[in-house]
């Protein structure tokens, strides 16, 4: 059996364009349970990134044992990676999992106590704020990672029973970018491509995307199309030597900061060489000549001094891009949390219509999600959006959500754009939020410069509720802890980043008092008395499947209908929506017959000048006509707003690691991952270090504006002037719960600014300078299989998972067309 920590993605199972990737069914049993000893199979997805692995949960003596991909599962055919395999369950059965709710004691120290103390102190101090300072002393912060009926529920408690704008999930920070883009150019969210993109595409692009190590699994479909009969064409953007980046036929390894630079020296060369469908944009968009006059000072040479790349590799690149027939594009993190975020995404967008290659087999564009259930969030509101794409700006829309929840609209808020999460945190460091609930999320580590953010919910003015799985950095801070049941111990859907809806079955139950965050929402709204006008119960539902219902109806005749959808029809596999009545089994891809929700009566938003952020007015829009047509959004270079000086002479880019997930608490708690990458590190090219002094495994500090780290040097393959650190260790690191002696957070060092339209922060830009603090005796923790490999390899003991991480892999070859 193959050791799938040493071996991510697998065995190769090489497939042709337009023909069906094979099944290979990967499975993982706790050490000493046989397949014959599981009990129970439960129906569900994975929940550590976008990619949503279709699997089943295997169940013995009341307890996860394991888990089994899902053949017939149109995401993954039955493949799971590393986090899906070892993490997804046993980092839910940690053992230190909060089983109690806490509340602060008189002596400052969390005590355990009982739900009806916990939420009875929550109640009363919501109600006495919102008696003396209203609604808008209220603020919730939730996640990525909850299900869709449970953010449902929020998003009504917060918009119908509170009435407070300040609502917004860390999809702020992972994938705001995504919907802000496909809003700017499309009209809405919502993803126009699928997976199945891939099989049948003649190049693929990513964008700030490392998808090797962060939907291992979408790597491994890629892997097999490029270890095919028809190789597709590969360009990767990324300041690192990923997996994707040996593989591409052009490596743009540009610094960081400067995609949009890039960006439109591309979309310049499509106009250059004429590689446009001329017909597609005359009849399908609005803006080329715009956008033709914003590129025009981009050419090979000025993309190349500006970006640090080569002329000839841009013009390389360009020439893929406008002369494959069919392309697909993936965009993440490397754009979305860079400089430019929106308008950067929107030019990979615009190289697609200007191509008229979207809407077709092949030709899809991902503007990426990272967390599970980013979309949901997204989709129902409880990030900073209304419910269902609907327009806060658009009457109509907001009427609609009234009646569906029997309020006035006016309770609903939606006399200025709903709140982002640096805007809440904001508020709270300025006192004016005096509540803050936070779901599902850790920003104690995971919001940029963490020292303010420590801060912030440290405040004593601040009231804090913390729900989560373990006593997390965060959690620490709280005023009140509540114990939530996690993946696997509840029932709810979620939707993955090409729009598959899956079902996610209770297999066990929550350990010790541990209740779901549906049961915690609904059991606040009871509490608080929260009607309609007619004065039935605001939120009446008593199931998951209630709340599933409900939202059914709030998106019916919406892009993201789910009205055709059941629980049901969901067990037996993933469904992409739309799916109604119209199209019972899904819809593979959105715009095939190219008409965008562009016109008043749909769009989510009017749209935004991408360099200010300034919106465009309703009338403004409506003068523009665009009724259905996509926009050709453009925008002008300028340089990102912290850039290497005397006395911070490096660029700092943070991310991720193949085996650690976000902060750390599911995959630390998995011994085969957390071994792979145990303690941080930060990335250094090999002229920096020596021209530093450092060797592989000393110990460094770095240090920007706002703080510092000292931690491990790996000297590696990023690019030189670059140092690259991941984001996923806390104070928490060791399992010792309290600041650590030496600050490991990459957020130490990250800057407070955002994107003006997305609002999502810059974790990818900074300027830092690193100098030596003490020789090492070892190599640096960091993992030898992926982009943190070492450059020098001798002597850097190669990263292996051993016997615990042998995982089965059946491969199903019956009626697949294999090369
Ligand atoms: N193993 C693992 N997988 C995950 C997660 C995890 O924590 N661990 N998290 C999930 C989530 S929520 C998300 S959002 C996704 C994120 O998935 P990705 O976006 O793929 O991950 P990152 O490592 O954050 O960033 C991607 C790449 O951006 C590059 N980069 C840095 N700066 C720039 C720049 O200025 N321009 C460009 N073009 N590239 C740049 C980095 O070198 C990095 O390789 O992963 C998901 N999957
Ligand atoms: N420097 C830097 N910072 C970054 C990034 C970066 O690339 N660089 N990436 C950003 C991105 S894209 C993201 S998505 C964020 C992620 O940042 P966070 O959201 O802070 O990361 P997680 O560790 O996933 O936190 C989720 C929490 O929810 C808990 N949890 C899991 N399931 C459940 C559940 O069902 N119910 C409840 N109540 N709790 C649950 C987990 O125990 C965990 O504590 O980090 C962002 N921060
Ligand atoms: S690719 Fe993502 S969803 Fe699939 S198994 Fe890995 S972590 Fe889970
Ligand atoms: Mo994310």
């Amino acid at each position: 059996m193959p050791d799938r920590i040493a071996d991510i993605w697998g065995g190769r199972t090489p497939f042709a364009r337009g023909t069906a990737w094979p099944v290979r069914v990967d499975q993982k049993l706790a050490e000493g349970v046989s397949e014959s000893e599981v009990e129970r199979w439960v129906v569900s997805a994975c929940t550590l990134c976008s990619n949503g692995c279709a699997l089943d949960i295997a169940v013995k003596d009341g307890r996860m044992v394991g888990v089994r991909g899902r053949a017939r599962d149109a995401v993954n055919h039955g493949r799971l990676g590393p986090k899906g395999l070892f993490g997804s369950w046993q980092g839910m059965q940690g053992g230190d999992r909060l089983t109690t709710p806490l509340i602060r004691g008189a002596d400052g120290e969390l005590v355990e106590t009982d739900w009806d103390t916990a939420m009875g102190r929550i109640v009363e101090k919501s109600r006495a704020l919102l008696e003396e300072k209203g609604p808008l002393s209220h603020g919730f912060y939730t996640s990525g990672q909850l299900f869709l009926e449970e953010y449902y529920a929020l998003a009504i408690i917060g918009k119908a029973g509170i009435g407070t704008p300040h609502m917004d999930g860390n999809t702020r920070l992972c994938t705001a970018t995504a919907a802000a883009a496909l809003k700017e150019s499309f009209g809405s969210d919502g993803q126009p491509g699928c997976y199945e993109d891939i099989d049948e595409c003649d190049a693929i692009a990513l964008y700030g995307h490392n998808v090797a190590e962060t939907q291992t699994v979408l790597w491994a479909r890629i892997l097999d199309r490029l270890a095919g009969p028809d190789r597709p064409q590969l360009i990767c953007v990324d300041p690192r030597e990923t997996e994707v980046a040996r593989l591409a036929d052009v490596h743009l390894a540009i610094h960081p900061g400067t995609n949009l630079a890039l960006m439109n020296g591309l979309v310049r060369e499509l106009f250059e060489h004429d590689w446009i469908d001329h017909a597609y944009v005359d009849a399908h968009t609005v803006g080329v000549d715009e956008l033709r006059a914003a590129v025009a000072p981009w050419d090979p040479e000025s993309v190349a001094q500006v970006c640090g790349v080569a002329a000839d590799d841009v013009r390389r690149a360009a020439e893929i891009i406008g002369t494959s027939e069919r392309l697909l594009s993936t965009v993440l993190q490397g754009f979305y949390q860079a400089s430019h975020a929106t308008a950067s995404s929107c030019q990979v967008n615009n190289l697609h219509l200007l191509r008229g290659l979207l809407g077709k087999p092949g030709c899809g564009i991902l503007q990426m999600n990272g967390q599970p259930t980013a979309q949901n969030a997204r989709e129902t509101g409880a990030d900073g959006d209304l419910p269902g794409f609907r327009n806060w700006e658009n009457e109509q829309h907001v009427a609609e959500l009234a009646r569906l929840w029997g309020v006035e609209p006016a309770k609903i808020p939606h006399w200025a754009p709903p709140t982002h999460a640096m805007q809440i945190f904001r508020y709270a460091e300025q006192g004016s939020i005096g509540f803050l609930w936070v779901s599902a999320t850790n920003p104690a580590v995971s919001m940029p410069e963490s020292p303010r953010i420590r801060a912030i919910l440290g405040r004593p003015e601040l009231f804090l509720v913390v729900q989560d799985l373990y006593l997390t950095e965060t959690a620490m801070l709280a005023d009140v802890v509540l114990p939530a049941a996690g993946w696997g111990e509840k029932q709810g859907a979620f939707t993955n980043a090409d729009r598959t809806v899956h079902l996610s079955d209770k297999a066990v139950e929550p350990p010790g008092q541990a209740r779901s965050d549906l049961e915690i929402f609904l059991d606040y709204a009871r509490r608080m008395d929260f009607r309609r006008d007619d004065g039935a119960p605001l939120l009446d539902w008593s199931s998951p499947e209630d709340g599933f219902r409900a939202w059914q109806e709030c998106s019916r005749g919406k892009l993201c209908d789910y009205s055709g959808l059941s629980y049901e029809k969901l067990r037996a596999g993933g469904v992409r929506w739309p799916c109604n009545d119209e199209h019972p089994d899904g819809t593979a891809r959105l715009y095939t017959d190219a008409v965008f929700r562009t016109g008043m009566d749909v769009a989510e938003t009017y749209g935004h000048d991408l360099l200010t952020g300034a919106s465009v007015p309703p009338d403004t829009y409506s003068a523009m006509r665009v009724d259905g047509r996509a926009i050709l959004k453009p925008a002008g270079y300028t340089s990102p707003h912290e850039v290497p000086g005397e006395d911070y002479p490096l660029r700092f880019t943070t991310g991720r690691t193949a085996y650690q997930f976000h902060t750390r608490t599911r995959t630390a708690r998995a011994r085969q991952l957390d071994r792979a990458a145990p303690r941080a590190w930060v990335e250094l090219a090999v002229p920096d270090a020596s021209a530093l002094g450092i060797r592989e495994g000393d110990l460094v500090r770095v240090t920007s504006p706002r703080g510092e780290l000292v931690v491990p040097a790996r000297v590696g393959e990023v690019r030189p002037g670059t140092v690259f650190a991941p984001f996923h260790y806390g104070y928490w690191q060791g399992g010792k719960a309290g600041p650590g002696e030496q600050p490991t957070a990459a957020n130490e060092l990250t800057i407070t600014e955002w994107d003006p339209v997305s609002k999502q922060p810059i974790f990818k830009v900074a300027a830092v300078r690193v100098e030596k603090v003490a020789g090492g005796s070892a190599p640096a923790p960091a993992p030898t299989t992926t982009a943190s490999r070492p450059a020098e390899p001798d002597g850097v003991p190669v990263t292996v998972g051993g016997a615990e991480a042998e995982a089965e892999e059946r491969l199903q070859t019956a009626g697949m067309a294999r090369s």
